[in-house]
């Protein structure tokens, strides 16, 4: 099964669709993404008056799921447009391309699984917001 996204340089809400019933539960597949996933890593119990995130990846891509509970995202590009999703569902991800600040707000019971195209590197980060902002002057 492939997903499709539109438009590699724009977060875009994917369903992964689920197979199964309500009788016995449901499966959701992330296979032919559009990048290797070189790390998967999972974020849990984040107080819900917590806003975690507050920067952008200067090469990193992604896609996000909210296995349990809901997770809100603010994010927005270097040109200044901004744009808000919420997942809800655990077939739904987020794809997240390069370049975005982001914030999140995460339900109490939330846990956030995220695919990603890169391995941890600090200087992929961009935590200035100041400095994420002149990037659009390049
Ligand atoms: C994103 C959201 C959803 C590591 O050592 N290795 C890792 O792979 C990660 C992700 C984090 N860390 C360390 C680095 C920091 O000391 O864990 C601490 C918190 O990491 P970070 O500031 O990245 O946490 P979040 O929840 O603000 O953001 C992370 C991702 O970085 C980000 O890309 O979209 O999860």
């Amino acid at each position: 099964m492939s997903i499709r996204v539109n438009d590699l340089n724009q977060p875009e809400l994917i369903d992964f669709n689920r197979v199964g019933s309500s009788t016995l539960g449901y499966i959701s597949i992330a296979e032919n993404l559009p990048f290797e996933i070189k790390r998967v890593y999972w974020t849990y119990y984040a107080p819900h008056e917590v806003i975690r995130g507050h920067h952008a990846h200067k090469e990193l891509t992604q896609i996000i799921f909210a296995v349990s509970g809901s997770i809100k995202f603010e994010l927005e590009n270097i040109q200044g447009l901004k744009k808000s999703f919420i997942l809800d569902r655990p077939e739904m991800g987020l794809f997240i391309p390069k370049l975005h600040w982001r914030t999140m707000e995460f339900s109490h019971n939330a846990v956030l699984l995220c695919l990603s195209s890169e391995q941890y590197d600090e200087n992929d980060y961009i935590r200035d917001y100041d400095e994420f902002i002149s990037l659009s002057d390049q």
